[in-house]
């Protein structure tokens, strides 16, 4: 009788562990290659720390990822997460404090000047490299007593991975000096990179940059996450040991 007990509990043990077996397999999600799929983890991503004087908006890849989120002053850090893929289009408007009308700020009191600095923990960066464009540009001449501004109308895709700037000139690199950061840029990573903005960094008040990198800086390999919805990546070609 005992021996009975004994192999009834043992097939109803069996017998349980084949139902949690087939409830783990239901749970397993469908494609050709379920073992191998992959998400992505907070180790795929990158630091973006930017500092702009006096605020930005930037896109990564057609993707609006980080907005300054000071209008003006004070000059803060904005440090955000981002997936990249690579190739990489980096689209940037920045803009100096100033008056849509006179180009002037503080009460028209100051004619303000710019500035704009990037890192990636890809080891991407800003410098002379980049394209720039002024779209606002005041008060013209320098003439405080009569300011006028100039608008140049910004196009709707400048932040698209296909806008042309092939056309536009190459950013103007400034030194720490020339724009005075404030804190806590210092505390901040900003390693070899450069404070760019347009030709003049006074009268130029609305600046877009772009600037795109075939592949990591860094040379380290990444998994491309950016159709997920549709395809489950690859892991990247293991490097060979040494
Ligand atoms: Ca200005
Ligand atoms: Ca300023």
């Amino acid at each position: 009788m005992k021996r009975m007990t004994l192999v009834f509990g043992s097939l109803v043990c069996l017998a349980f562990s084949v139902i949690a077996l087939a409830q783990r397999q239901n749970d397993r999600p469908a494609g050709p290659n379920p073992g191998k799929l992959k998400k992505p983890q907070m180790s795929d991503t990158i630091k973006a720390n930017v500092y702009a004087d006096n605020w930005f908006m930037l896109y990564v890849n057609g993707e609006l990822v980080a907005v300054d989120s000071i209008k003006f002053i004070p000059h803060n850090v904005i440090s955000v997460d981002i997936l990249p893929a690579y190739p990489m289009t980096i689209a940037v408007m920045a803009k100096d404090n100033a008056d849509p009308k006179t180009g002037m700020e503080y009460a028209n009191t100051n004619i303000g000047d710019g500035g704009f600095i990037l890192k990636f923990g890809d080891g991407t960066v800003t410098n002379a490299s980049w394209k720039a464009k002024q779209f606002s540009r005041g008060p013209i001449d320098r003439d405080t007593k009569n300011p006028r501004v100039e608008n140049t109308p910004i196009p709707d895709n400048w932040f698209a991975v296909d806008f042309d700037d092939s056309k536009w000139e190459n950013a103007k690199e400034y030194t720490e000096e020339q724009v005075g950061p404030k804190q806590p840029y210092f505390e901040t990573d900003f390693k070899g990179a450069k404070f760019i903005w347009s030709d003049d960094i006074e009268l130029d008040n609305t600046v877009i940059f772009r600037h795109m990198i075939k592949s990591p800086p860094d040379g380290k390999e990444r998994i491309d996450y950016t159709n997920l919805n549709n395809v489950v990546p690859d892991a990247p070609p293991k490097k060979p040991k040494r």
